[in-house]
């Protein structure tokens, strides 16, 4: 590898497993193609195990047919059949180890799960002693980059892109590693430019990139990657030099017919493409009276003809909004937009929707999307861009928010009286709940070319987290932390445990010294990274607090905006009613006094005061703990986080008393336990 770090794939020597006979030989068999991705499949093994272990081990291909390659072809199967394609099994057979696969990407991760138990340690005999068959919970696991062609990273927090600089699309040692860290997790999907496209990045469906483009997507293939490219709706006005972009008319459709054509013709390992439409300034069908579903429906349509899909934001709504209106509620946006037009969705159009109904908060709800479209291929989309949870300064291990978000009970199908329907947010984006064509999960995601990829060698633990979490819902926070500590940093016990009692309470320590009670918000307006309570109190993007001197919170019940009721039952009820909101959302929900008594028992307003000063002490006391390993995992390593850490510290105290004062000031209520408040 080049100038950069090595994370989870760097095969530093281990202990155990050194004489491990079964790992002389290692088996393939199934029915599989000899193709890249078998060759990379491979080297991988060898690399891996020669440098951990010493071992050469003898590759024996036992495939009995060579099926077509499933890196190379584009066709309109079916999430299931992907997911089908991918399972692999890694047994014990005549004293050697089995992978056995339907396809060459199940070998691949088969050969990955396989280095990955030798990079924990675990005994490899013990660990397949039974035979052990893995099969994706989710058919699409997809990073999207929010990547520049100019080479910098919209949201991004680890320094530029390794995608592209001055216009121009970068190929080099840096993007063959890219592919294998996020394969080796499981990924199978990338975007790899900003849904926001502009400038050069409206020309990447033309031949001034096409060449490129071919090489990256055949790296890609290469690790059983699909290719996806953002996509710029009104690219008939902006390139082809129309005065349309109406998905009706006639010249717009023969003008994305052609271009399709020629598109995937030149790129013949692209997947389909993302489109944010009608969203903060971007174009849209809305333009022309139009549905969002026109819209999506006139690309995929065409796709079709070429075996891809059109992935469709739900990220829509009035970012023009007037503070003074108390009707209007971003939160709404998403439910109102496309719960309407359920089930006009063609079949190779997914929605993607974001995990709350705002923005990537610290906690929001659930969006109500979820449970409300029951006829459309659904994706869940996440970020692990920490935009307003900490920018990689601040520690914050999101895997336990994604399992809560998974583990929702939608009650889409189920209905209020069963409760336990097969109807999770797990289960609808897997595919199961309505025995959907396509679905997955996507995350936003937080890499870049600094040597560490993510700015905080911490923040890993969420690239390698997401893709595990994607691939198998049914993982443990707890255990995907400890995998990623023991791969990348270090597998002594005592350093494993202290890092895992850094990551897994810090999301619940960010919520703390920021934004508790579901509030949201109150950062520093365009950056979003430190506090500023009324930085968006006043602004125009319907993001609003509504604190005075008697209570805070947005009114989202049927006396408010109504919001609550966009759930199904029991949901909607319990969301409604202050008495029965948990209290992690109570804020969200509800405008409520300061004097109004929690589940907690305590006030609102007692109950700011503490999460604010325990959520600083907590902190302090992360960074005491990573202190404690200096000597005991790598300088490059210690310092990096030591330096984070100690920006975190001088971010939580000013969150913990900015708003501190900020509601002791406007409330008038002292804190019962009388701690210095400015
Ligand atoms: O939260 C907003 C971000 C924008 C982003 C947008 C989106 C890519 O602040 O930077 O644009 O979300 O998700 O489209």
């Amino acid at each position: 590898m080049g100038n950069y770090a090595k994370l989870w794939l760097n095969y530093s020597s281990k202990k155990n497993n050194k004489d491990c006979k079964v790992l002389k030989k290692i088996v393939f068999s199934g029915s599989f193609a000899d193709d890249k991705i078998l060759e990379n499949a491979k080297k991988e093994l060898s690399l891996g195990l020669k440098d951990m272990l010493g071992i050469e081990p003898q590759i024996i291909i036992s495939s009995d047919g060579n099926t077509q390659s499933c890196a190379a072809k584009r066709e309109l199967t079916s999430g299931k059949a992907i997911a089908d394609s991918e399972v692999y099994t890694i047994s014990i057979k005549d004293g050697s180890i089995d992978i056995s696969a339907v396809s060459s990407t199940g070998i691949l991760y088969g050969v990955f799960n396989l280095l990955r138990t030798v990079g924990c340690e675990k005994d490899v005999e013990k660990e397949y002693a039974s035979a052990k068959t893995f099969r994706p919970s989710n058919p699409l696991r997809m990073l999207n980059h929010w990547d520049n062609m100019d080479g910098s990273i919209e949201r991004g927090y680890s320094g530029r892109s390794f995608f592209y600089e001055n216009d121009e699309i970068i190929i080099n040692n840096r993007t063959v590693d890219y592919a294998r860290l996020i394969a080796s997790v499981g990924i199978n999907a990338v975007v790899i430019n900003n849904v926001n496209v502009k400038q050069a990045a409206s020309y990447m469906i033309t031949d001034r990139y096409f060449e490129k483009l071919a090489q990256l997507g055949e790296i890609f293939a290469g690790y059983g990657i699909g290719l996806y490219l953002s996509l710029n709706y009104a690219s008939t006005i902006e390139i082809g030099g129309m005065d349309s972009a109406d998905p009706l008319d006639e010249g717009v459709k023969a003008w994305w017919k052609e271009k399709m054509a020629e598109v995937f013709a030149k790129i013949p390992t692209l997947k389909g493409f993302l489109v944010k439409a009608d969203s903060e300034g971007r174009p849209g069908p809305f333009t022309y009276g139009r549905t969002q579903a026109d819209g999506a429906n006139m690309l995929a349509d065409i796709a079709k003809e070429h075996g891809a899909i059109i992935i469709w934001r739900c990220f829509v709504y009035n970012c023009r909004q007037d503070w003074r209106d108390k009707k209007t509620d971003r939160a709404r946006a998403g439910y109102d937009n496309f719960k309407p037009m359920d089930g006009d969705y063609h079949d190779n159009v997914i929605l993607q929707i974001k995990n709350g109904p705002m923005d990537f908060q610290i906690r929001e709800p659930i969006s109500p999307l979820f449970g409300g479209l029951t006829k459309t291929n659904q994706m869940l989309e996440v970020q692990i861009a920490q935009e307003y949870t900490g920018q990689q300064i601040d520690v914050c291990y999101l895997i336990p928010m994604f399992k809560e978000i998974l583990g929702f009970k939608t009650y889409a199908k189920s209905g209020k009286d069963i409760g336990n329907g097969d109807d999770t947010v797990a289960d609808i984006i897997s595919g199961k709940t309505f025995d959907s064509r396509f679905s997955g999960i996507a995350a936003v995601t937080n890499t870049g070319n600094d040597f560490n990829w993510t700015g905080d060698y911490l923040a890993g633990a969420n690239l390698f987290g997401f893709g595990r979490l994607a691939f198998d819902t049914g993982l443990e926070s707890d255990e995907i932390a400890e995998e990623f500590i023991r791969m990348t940093i270090s597998n002594e016990d005592g350093v494993v445990d202290t890092i895992k009692e850094i990551l897994l309470p810090s999301r619940a320590i960010y919520e703390k010294y920021t934004c508790p009670l579901g509030i949201g918000w109150m950062v520093k307006p365009a950056t979003h990274y430190g506090c500023s309570v009324d930085g968006y109190e006043y602004d125009r993007w319907g993001t609003y607090h509504r604190a005075d001197h008697l209570g805070l919170g947005v009114d989202r019940t049927d006396k408010g905006t109504g919001y609550a009721l966009q759930y199904n039952e029991p949901n909607a009820s319990i969301y409604n009613s202050p008495a029965a909101c948990p209290d992690e959302l109570a804020l969200f929900f509800h405008h409520l006094p300061y004097t109004h008594v929690l589940h907690s028992g305590k006030t609102v307003i007692q109950h700011i005061y503490d999460a604010h000063f325990e959520g600083y002490d907590e902190a302090v006391k992360l960074a005491e703990k990573w202190e404690t390993l200096k000597g005991k995992v790598d300088d490059g390593i210690f310092e990096n986080v030591s330096e984070r850490f100690k920006r975190q510290l001088y971010n939580a105290k000013e969150w913990c008393d900015q708003v501190n004062t900020y509601f002791h000031r406007i409330s008038g209520i002292e804190d019962e336990k009388g701690r210095e408040i400015w």
